[in-house]
């Protein structure tokens, strides 16, 4: 058994619970914008969730949803630039909340970085996401500096496949010269699993409202949060050995 060398973290919902009132909020404004009189509500969303890639997850909201519309902007010759340029200023407003505060890490995720730097573990990060959503999240929440502690951002287009192909992951390890083995990832999502799995990599699940029903099977352990000292984790699968927060302890002993 090799010894484990690196953390490998997810973003949107992981990191942080960036979705509902991230993402989508920012899908919103820049739909209004557009004037394209589209709203996505917290349930429509949870179900484009389906789909990774804020590109992706409009081009399946046109396809189920107004199947037309789609067809004209195929026929007119301007449906990329038309979700390339939304998916521009969707990032606008949502790097323009991250400056708001409006999106904080969760339980646990500050207190196992700092933990896992004080004991010389290499960190990166394997997301889906835009790059710039990612340093603007470390950004406002960690400090400009915070970016640098992650060896690797591995995130959105840098990779033909989005999760749940393991790209990314199958990238994060290949910039860091690392086997999977002397790694572990942090996930939130099935399509997440599916991603680090397919890497094979040893997963923990945090998971939240949006994927609290998704399936996890595979996982080391399932969690609602990582805790915190005087803020008790759930374990929902796996063994914690008894204890309400996720330490480096804990991790190592997965
Ligand atoms: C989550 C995603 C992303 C975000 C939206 O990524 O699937 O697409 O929902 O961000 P992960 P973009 O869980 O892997 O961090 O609009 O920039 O894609
Ligand atoms: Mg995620």
């Amino acid at each position: 058994m090799l010894a484990l060398k690196a953390l490998i973290f997810d973003v949107d919902g992981t990191l942080a619970d960036t979705e509902r009132d991230g993402h989508r909020v920012a899908f919103n404004r820049a739909f209004e914008e557009a004037k394209l009189g589209w709203n996505w509500s917290v349930d429509l969303y949870g179900e484009l969730l389906a789909v990774t890639g804020g590109k992706e997850r409009m081009l399946h909201f046109l396809d189920l949803h107004l199947p037309q519309f789609l067809e004209e902007q195929r026929q007119a010759g301007t449906l990329d630039d038309l979700i390339k340029n939304l998916h521009i200023r969707k990032t606008y407003f949502y790097t323009q909340l991250l400056s708001e505060g409006a999106i904080p890490l969760r339980t646990g995720v500050k207190r196992l970085l700092d933990e896992a730097r004080e004991q010389g573990f290499r960190l990166a990060i394997a997301t889906t996401t835009t790059p710039a959503n990612v340093t603007a999240l470390l950004e406002n929440t960690l400090g400009k500096e915070s970016i640098g502690w992650f060896e690797v951002i591995a995130a959105g287009d840098i990779v033909p496949n989005k999760k749940p192909a393991a790209d990314i992951y199958d990238y994060a390890l290949e910039q860091m010269n690392l086997k999977a083995e002397e790694c572990i990832a942090f996930e939130d999502s099935s399509n997440g699993i599916q991603s680090s799995l397919g890497a094979n990599l040893k997963t923990i699940i945090t998971q939240n409202h949006y994927t609290e029903t998704h399936d996890f099977s595979g996982a080391v352990l399932v969690l609602d949060h990582l805790g915190e000292p005087n803020e008790a984790c759930t374990c929902i699968a796996g063994d914690i050995n008894g204890v309400t927060f996720v330490s480096m302890d804990t991790v190592k002993a997965l």
